[in-house]
């Protein structure tokens, strides 16, 4: 028995022990989790095999917006009813779909006057400098319409009260389902006017018209 004693008394103590602890650890609060320390970063290394893209070149201001426009009438003698033409469908900032995009009031046009030269000519109250017209024609002839994209065209800026022709070396088109752009050298003017001859077998039109 004595000896039985002896050894109890120590894993009493132990067995007291672990219960202290036990219940020590049931009642102290969990320690606040702490906050992983923040990474060192290190400077992004520059790789020179990959230079960053050049962002995109802005496009210049489209003086239309700012513009008034004036446009040839229709031959009276033709459009007796409705001769005069109102320009504004050409500078609506509008983006045609095509040549054909037929949505309300997105285009004007001249027919029914064939085999005639026409203009529009966009007016500014302070000069602007320009370099760039584009032209997107109408054409509905696919579609059983009157109109065509025009034989031939040309740009002429204002100087004084006197019209003069661009100076470019680029192609007036007359394509459809796009812009045709024109560039010339820059002008500072305040007024450009395009000069529109129709097909013999056709009238035109206009989508859209920009000058930048
Ligand atoms: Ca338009």
């Amino acid at each position: 028995m004595r000896f039985h004693w002896r050894l109890s008394l120590p894993a009493l103590a132990l067995m007291l022990g672990s219960i202290s602890v036990t219940l020590s650890a049931q009642t102290t609060p969990s320690p606040t989790p702490t906050e992983p320390e923040p990474q060192k970063t290190q400077p992004a290394a520059t790789s020179p095999a990959t230079p960053a893209a050049e962002p995109d070149k802005p496009e210049e201001p489209n003086f239309a917006k700012t513009a008034k426009i004036t446009c040839s009438d229709k031959e009276s003698v033709r459009a007796k009813a409705r001769p005069q033409v109102n320009g504004r469908a050409a500078k609506d900032g509008r983006e045609p779909k095509s040549s054909h995009d037929n949505s309300p009031l997105s285009h004007f046009d001249w027919w029914p006057d064939r085999d005639v030269t026409h203009w529009c000519e966009y007016s500014w109250e302070e000069p602007v400098k320009i370099s760039q017209t584009q032209v997107y024609w109408w054409d509905d002839s696919q579609h059983g319409g009157g109109c065509k994209p025009p034989v031939s065209w040309k740009a002429l800026y204002k100087v004084g009260e006197e019209w003069k022709p661009v100076e470019t070396k680029g192609t007036f088109g007359v394509e459809d389902d796009k812009y045709n752009k024109v560039e010339f050298t820059p002008v500072e003017t305040r007024g450009l006017r395009l000069e529109i001859v129709a097909p013999k077998d056709g009238s035109v039109g206009i989508q859209e018209w920009k000058v930048r």
